[in-house]
């Protein structure tokens, strides 16, 4: 998976396609295209599967979809949009290009966990606005299942049954 290099239109039409997918109204189109204004440029990183219903605990799926190696200690992750105070730093691990990182989120470690109705977004230290995120609804990601991208790594979200944990999506 090393020849994958997504640029933002991707990861906009895979926000619109959530969108469209979910019965609420999403913020993700305009997160999307606020993105764009982050520095650094597009986003290296995607949410490229959730497990709300994890066991023993929640988790999401993160893969860098650019062609250069990524220090996740640069980003944090939350399920409040905006909620920069919140929001909890990943591992200082390095990604390679087309690596993937799970992150197990849990009320005793984070202080929070993944609803069945959800969402996760990835923010770059210093920068306000969301670098990738997702939400779903209630029934997207059902224990066992997760709401993930299909194709791996650039597709819009779909539930996969079962979840492909640290594998490639399928
Ligand atoms: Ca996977």
């Amino acid at each position: 998976m090393r020849s994958i290099a997504i640029t933002l239109p991707l990861v906009a039409v895979a926000a619109c396609s959530a969108a469209t997918s979910s019965p609420d109204a999403s913020p993700l189109a305009v997160d999307a295209a606020l993105a764009d204004a982050a520095p650094g440029g597009p986003c290296p990183l995607t949410v490229n599967e959730v497990a709300a219903a994890g066991v023993p605990d929640d988790w999401f799926e993160l893969m860098n979809v650019s062609d250069a190696p990524i220090d996740l200690a640069q980003f944090r992750f939350t399920d409040e949009a905006a909620d920069l105070a919140g929001a909890v730093p990943l591992p200082a691990t390095v990604l390679a290009p087309g690596a993937r990182h799970v992150q197990e989120v849990s009320d005793a470690t984070n202080g929070f966990g993944l609803g069945a109705g959800d969402a996760v977004w990835i923010y770059q230290v210093g920068v306000a606005t969301p670098c990738a995120g997702v939400d779903w609804a209630s029934g997207d990601a059902p224990t066992g299942g997760s709401w993930a991208r299909v194709p791996d790594g650039t597709g819009a979200y779909r539930t996969t049954t079962p979840d492909t944990r640290g594998v490639a999506n399928r």
